[in-house]
């Protein structure tokens, strides 16, 4: 067991049964020229959680711990793209439209893949989900279950959307989350803010929230 330095209080990671969760680190998202910044956002607040996320993928890698990625998106015939997704926003150029990286969160588009940093491996399941939280319409329960996980190490974005839906549909399901605060990034400031005290408050009633770097120091990797 290892004991990592967070907030509420100490996480208690023991790897035989965490896995470390990287929540749609998306070219879309993430890149320059992708969906995210053609609405105007500033990708550099997601990148940033790009370099830590590394560290403790290959950290995790080392350990043997179960590493899942998750990237949302659709069928190319859109079919499990719910009318209301679609028409939110009132975009001009909005998901299943072809955007500067392909279809935007298209299954198969070059956009809608995992940034070249945390390319996943052999042996690491890719979990593809039509909503924000990585538990609708997936099977990452089953998969976390037959493995026998009951921890997951959350890295990835955005903090308040996709990484928050997901702590807390894991969290339901009895799932002790550790979300690591540079590992994970949004478009706003004080949402980032705002999201990781919302799951460490009244005593972690989502998760625990601490960083990158006393995660590795827990595991001897740091
Ligand atoms: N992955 C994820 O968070 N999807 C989003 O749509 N996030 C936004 O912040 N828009």
């Amino acid at each position: 067991m290892a004991v990592v330095q967070a907030e509420p209080y100490e996480f208690g990671l023991d790897p035989a049964h965490c896995a470390l969760l990287i929540i749609d680190m998306q070219r879309d998202f993430v890149d320059p020229g992708g969906f995210g910044e053609a609405l105007g956002n500033d990708v550099a607040l997601l990148r940033k959680a790009i370099a830590p996320t590394r560290r403790v993928l290959e950290a995790a890698r080392d350990l043997g711990m179960l590493v899942i990625h998750t990237r949302e998106g659709h069928r190319p015939d859109l079919t499990d793209l719910p009318p209301s997704k679609k028409l939110r926003g009132r975009l001009k150029t909005g998901i299943g439209d072809r955007g500067p990286m392909g279809r935007i969160l298209v299954r198969g588009e070059y956009g809608h893949d995992i940034v070249d940093e945390l390319k996943p491996v052999a042996g690491e399941p890719i979990v593809d989900k039509p909503g924000k939280g990585a538990f609708y319409a997936t099977d990452l329960d089953a998969i976390l279950h037959d493995r026998g996980i009951r921890q997951l190490v959350v890295c990835g974005v955005t903090t308040e959307v996709c990484v928050n839906t997901t702590v807390r549909e894991a969290n339901d399901r009895g799932y002790d989350c550790l979300v690591l605060e540079d590992c994970v990034g949004s478009y706003f400031p004080e949402f980032q803010k705002a999201a990781l005290a919302m799951i460490k408050a009244q005593g972690g009633i989502f998760g625990w929230v601490g960083n990158s770097q006393r995660l590795l120091e827990a595991l001897n990797k740091g």
